[in-house]
């Protein structure tokens, strides 16, 4: 696979949509949301994990003008042991299908479940975008890197002397990992995930989930940009960390949230309830979870 620079898969000027075709799902108007741009990943499509239910009603009542897929949307790795499949996620991905009919621009930045398609980088499928790394210009002109956060794993258990090392040694770090990862991969060895091992190893993940923010904000400081957007971590958040706003769209797996960027370049974190648990007379409420920030707890599987 070619080394692409961040930079070559930039994305060029916003590009507003087409005229929306009416959708021949129905759908209740009155939970239906729209925003510029919605932010979602981790949705481990093709696993038990996959709270595919919420995610399908959730893509059903809010629509945008560009749709971020922002990694482990497909989970290969489990695929490739054993299938798991359900009318769910087959839902899930007709109405991403239909959003790309109806002129969302889609695009799909692959994280490390679903690496097999950053060997795709640059083409199209059935109208989704495949990139490695994108930017996003906020309305209010701010430039967001977007990438799914995988390369930092193997940098976090150094990052306390990167910190004092400086710029230059998160290169050659960053650089090992990116090394690891291919020699583990030509042996045929599942990629290694920090996250994942700390999640069993260690008991302070708190302290993890802040050394990946900081991490990734530095990394989003030395591009040169204003914020980030990630996943991976499965902790949706918004902070501002040296400059850099830093934002993760949480997850589908436990705590069912996604980034969206309003038209005027607000960004907030939704939490969309499970449908299976609606079932209860309290649930004649709206749809969504009451709108605003939220503090995930899951690390990811
Ligand atoms: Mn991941």
């Amino acid at each position: 696979m070619a080394e692409v620079a961040w930079f070559e898969n930039a994305l060029g000027n916003f590009v507003p949509p087409r005229a929306a075709v009416p959708s021949a799902t129905a759908i209740d108007t009155a939970h239906f949301k729209r925003h510029r741009t919605i932010f979602i990943s981790d949705t481990h499509l093709g696993t038990r994990g996959c709270k595919a239910e919420a995610l399908g009603d959730f893509l059903a009542h809010n629509d945008c003008a560009t749709l971020f897929l922002v990694g482990d949307i497909v989970d290969g790795w489990r695929l490739k042991r054993r299938w798991y499949w359900t009318a769910a996620q087959t839902h899930v991905i007709s109405e991403i299908l239909r959003k790309v009919d109806n002129g969302t621009r889609v695009i799909f930045v692959p994280g490390n479940h679903d690496e097999f398609a950053r060997e795709y980088a640059g083409r199209l499928f059935a109208g989704v975008e495949v990139i490695q790394e994108a930017i996003h210009e906020t309305a209010d002109g701010k430039r967001l890197w977007v990438l799914h956060g995988d390369r930092f794993d193997g940098v976090i258990s150094f990052a306390k002397w990167l910190a004092h090392a400086g710029d230059w040694a998160y290169g050659w770090a960053l650089r090992l990992n990116d090394l690891l990862f291919r020699v583990r991969k030509r042996m045929g060895l599942p990629y290694w995930s920090l996250s994942a091992f700390l999640k069993h190893k260690v008991k302070n993940a708190v302290e993890y989930i802040s050394r990946f923010e900081e991490v990734v904000a530095e990394q989003a400081r030395l591009r040169g940009v204003d914020g980030v957007v990630c996943g991976h971590i499965h902790h949706a958040e918004i902070r501002e960390i040296g400059g850099i706003i830093y934002h993760n769209d949480g997850d589908w797996v436990e705590s069912c949230s996604a980034l969206v960027e309003d038209a005027h370049g607000n960004m907030e974190i939704l939490r969309w309830a499970d449908p299976s648990q609606r079932r209860s007379p309290r649930s004649q409420a709206p749809l969504a979870a009451p709108h605003g920030r939220i503090k995930a707890q899951a690390l990811p599987a």
